[in-house]
């Protein structure tokens, strides 16, 4: 008999004694532990999805997926040496560098996306930090988007205080500013900034009054304890990012990620979610780049862990998603539908009273 299969008794693994739905476990805290994160990472897999499921019932409702659209409104010749990334101009990836996209454009690619039932607009730009006169371009596609009566997010790397500010002038509801992997790995994968300069943008863009999107990348060839890691950090910002994206690695050739990646396997992936929905209760959890590689069925287990968010449309930046036909048919399968998803501050209630 495989180990696996062998019984044991039911007391030879520590489960946390709690009731799955406990009311502490979905009030948010930014001090939980590796040790404690890891704990609720290894309960065992049914127990996990029941408390991930119990928190999320009580703070979202269970059947609404928010969509997103992204569009790379300046792609590829980037400065910084992401290992994992398609866009840096360290790297023969074969994507062409463009210049910034006409505001004109780009309005009219977010009439397509609400068109094809988006409730936010996202749109990424290659940069290490955006010029001013740049920012400005932006600002103006801030507002034009923002006139179609879209949600909007953009993601430009990292940005000063007063740059936050002309942000929040122009509407902007969101920033993403992922910290991508744990503290640890990070100078491995990235080494023209730091985990520091990252969370130093997320605090200049969480003073400066926008809403953080904030998350990380798996399957670069980082351990369980490095996922774990990051999503402590994440989970250590007071308050929580109000989004929280999970990247499965979408491989890039010609990337130095390419020799050491390991595609997370699907169940420690749900396990992730799982951890992400727990120690954040109240963020959108955002099943991000990935999907296209992934099955029906993990999906599902990832709504099922929590996760409450996905990128609708063909294309992310530069890589694939699944198109808005598998989306509609695997919604309609699960009995979801699509709604923007009002984020609750710390503060206010969870609407279980
Ligand atoms: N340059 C800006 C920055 O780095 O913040 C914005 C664009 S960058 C492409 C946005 C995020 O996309 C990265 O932080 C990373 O987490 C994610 N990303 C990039 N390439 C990816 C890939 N191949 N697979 C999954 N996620 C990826
Ligand atoms: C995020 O966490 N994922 C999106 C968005 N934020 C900007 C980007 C995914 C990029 C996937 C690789 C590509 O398409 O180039
Ligand atoms: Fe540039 Fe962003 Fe890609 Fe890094 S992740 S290379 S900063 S576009």
């Amino acid at each position: 008999m495989s180990e696996a299969l062998k019984q044991s008794p039911a007391s030879s693994r520590s489960t946390p004694q709690k009731t799955p739905a406990d009311a502490s476990e979905t009030v948010p805290r930014s001090d939980w532990s590796e040790s404690e994160a890891r704990a609720l990472y290894d309960l065992p897999f049914p127990e996990l999805l029941f408390r991930a499921q119990s928190v999320h019932r009580q703070n979202f409702a269970p059947d609404v997926i928010e969509t997103a659209t992204l569009l790379s409104i300046k792609t590829g010749g980037c400065p910084e040496d992401c290992g994992y990334c398609s866009q840096s101009a360290h790297y023969k990836t074969g994507v062409k560098a463009t210049k910034l996209m006409e505001v004109e454009r780009v309005v009219a690619e977010a009439a397509r996306a609400k068109a094809g039932g988006a409730t936010r607009f996202c749109m990424g730009a290659a940069w290490r930090s955006p010029k001013d006169r740049d920012l400005e371009t932006v600002c103006a596609m801030i507002e034009g988007v923002r006139g179609l009566g879209l949600e909007t997010c953009v993601t430009l790397g990292m940005l000063t205080p007063a740059q936050v500010e002309r942000l929040g002038d122009a509407g902007l509801d969101y920033y993403n500013h992922n910290i991508d992997t744990s503290r640890a790995f990070y100078p491995e994968i990235i080494t023209t900034r730091t985990m520091d300069d990252r969370l130093e943008t997320l605090d200049h863009v969480r003073r400066g009054g926008i809403k953080l999107c904030a998350g990380g990348i798996v399957g670069m060839g980082e351990t369980v304890e490095d996922r774990i890691a990051m999503l402590v950090i994440l989970s250590g910002l007071d308050p929580h990012p109000e989004s929280v994206p999970l990247n499965m690695w979408n491989a890039i050739a010609g990337t130095p990620v390419i020799d050491k990646a390991e595609p997370a396997d699907a169940i420690a992936f749900v396990r992730l979610v799982a951890l992400a929905r727990i120690l954040m209760p109240k963020s959108v959890v955002r099943l991000s780049a990935g999907r296209d590689g992934m099955s029906d069925e993990t999906q599902a287990l990832c709504f099922l862990a929590g996760a409450n968010s996905i990128f609708t449309g063909d294309v992310l930046l530069t890589t694939g998603n699944p198109d808005r036909d598998r989306d509609g048919k695997l919604l309609h399968k699960l009995g979801l539908k699509t709604a923007a998803l009002r984020p609750q501050l710390p503060q206010e209630s969870c609407g279980c009273h």
